[in-house]
């Protein structure tokens, strides 16, 4: 058992103020879904007996396959990661100069294309949906871009129609970022039939993991056909190479471990939503918090809970429920904290971005993303919620007795 009995009622009974922890153990918002331990195991043995390790074996061809069943799309070519999947994406679709993507995603949505010496070019986001705005999209096309990659955070679709017309209008290359959105949907069709591709990332804290994976979606033959030579050196059989390579294949653990996963797909897609709906009815009520929430008419994986702090009306700030959390224990995220544009090389490339980037700026300073999946449970949440309803209940006691701790010698180190 991770949780200790105590109740944090005041702000007295919080750990960050001396008392006992909530948890004993760390509760970790990425923790791996690992699904059933046995049909993993019995596939690596198969594997090991076959002596078949790498190089588009046995297990990765079937996981490919069935990812192409899942979403719909007609190709799937499974790597080593979503970065490199991503990477490839970018060079098989001969992207150059410009790419417009919004500063508010994972780091390796710009590291992709500057790794290639495209230049991101950081669009703002709707701060209600967390994605790029296509509104603010076509102010940033200049005759150097060549594309836009839109991300599909939190496994919310972007504005998926929005962005296919401008792409189209203005001779644009379309791809989408979709390592959160794997076996979600846009108004009913399957995240991996949206442009001329979409990246899945299967990495331990996703929602399908391959311990470490990813995967290139899509509709166009040709493109996968380019992409599947480019992850393997540029080999189109034996001696042959055509087209420079890297090496971005999936191993066969990798695969045994994502086609396990894909058998209890439909288990963690319930947990998840249970898990959400438990966080949603304990924090509901609370001025000043917002829960992003899942389109219940769409698929759904409900891996990020994600908690918009409004500090104007909570008078405590995101970094002090943060800080009150971990305190606990329980160590919530500041996912896209502070924006790509605030990382290097791209805080030094565009030192005044931040000026076009308001809602970006606004939203990475609210969002605090907490602990889901198989391995939380009820009381587990019941236990987090109670904390963030004893400190927003009591947002200025706390704020100030946190100035106050900072104060302290052994914190001012
Ligand atoms: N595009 C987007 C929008 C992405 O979010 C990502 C990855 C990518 C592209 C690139 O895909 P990959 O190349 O990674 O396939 C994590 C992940 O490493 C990263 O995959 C993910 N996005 C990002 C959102 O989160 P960190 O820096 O948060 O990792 P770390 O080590 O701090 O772990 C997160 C939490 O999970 C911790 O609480 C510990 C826990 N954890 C982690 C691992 C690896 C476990 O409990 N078990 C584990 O095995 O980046």
């Amino acid at each position: 058992m991770r949780t200790m009995t105590t109740i944090k009622r005041s702000p007295s009974d919080l750990a960050a103020f001396g008392g006992a922890p909530a948890f004993q153990e760390p509760l970790h918002v990425g923790r791996p879904n690992i699904g059933n331990r046995a049909r993993l195991l019995e596939r690596i043995e198969d594997l090991l007996d076959r002596c078949w390790l790498s190089n588009n074996g046995p297990y990765v061809r079937e996981f490919e396959q069935r990812i192409c069943e899942i979403t719909g799309a007609k190709h799937c070519v499974a790597m080593c990661n979503g970065t490199i999947a991503l990477e490839l994406a970018i060079r098989a679709l001969e992207l150059s100069g410009e790419v417009i993507i919004p500063s508010f995603t994972f780091v390796a949505t710009a590291h992709a294309l500057q790794w290639q010496q495209i230049t991101p070019v950081f669009c703002d986001i709707n701060p209600d949906s967390h994605t790029i705005d296509p509104n603010r999209v076509e102010e940033l096309i200049t005759p150097r871009t060549s594309g836009i990659i839109g991300v599909h955070l939190w496994g919310r679709a972007c504005d998926v129609d929005a962005l296919e017309e401008i792409a189209a209008r203005r001779g644009l290359t379309l791809i989408f970022d979709a390592a959160h959105a794997f076996a979600c949907s846009h108004n009913g069709t399957m995240i991996g039939n949206f442009g001329e591709a979409e990246v899945f990332s299967f990495h331990a804290t996703k929602f399908l993991n391959a311990f470490e994976g990813g995967a290139v979606v899509t509709n166009n033959g040709e493109l996968a056909r380019k992409i599947r030579l480019m992850n393997n050196f540029g080999f189109s059989g034996y001696d042959n190479v055509i087209y420079i390579g890297t090496n971005g294949k999936m191993n066969e653990v990798s695969a045994a471990m994502g086609l396990t996963g894909l058998e209890d797909l439909d288990e963690f897609v319930a947990v998840n939503r249970r898990n959400h709906l438990q966080y949603r009815s304990e924090l509901e009520g609370f001025s000043g918090l917002r829960l992003l929430s899942y389109d219940d008419w769409e698929r759904s994986n409900y891996q990020y809970v994600v908690l918009e702090i409004d500090e104007a009306e909570t008078h405590v700030g995101r970094d002090a429920v943060l800080e009150v959390l971990w305190a606990e224990k329980v160590l919530a995220r500041r996912y896209f904290y502070p924006g790509c544009h605030r990382m290097e090389p791209y805080r030094s490339f565009f030192p005044h971005a931040r000026l076009l980037l308001p809602e970006t700026e606004g939203v990475s300073s609210r969002v605090l993303v907490l602990p889901t999946g198989t391995s939380v449970t009820e009381s587990d949440i019941a236990t987090v919620a109670g904390i963030i309803r004893t400190v927003v209940s009591n947002g200025d006691e706390v704020t100030t007795r946190l100035a106050e701790r900072h104060l302290e010698p052994a914190f001012a180190e």
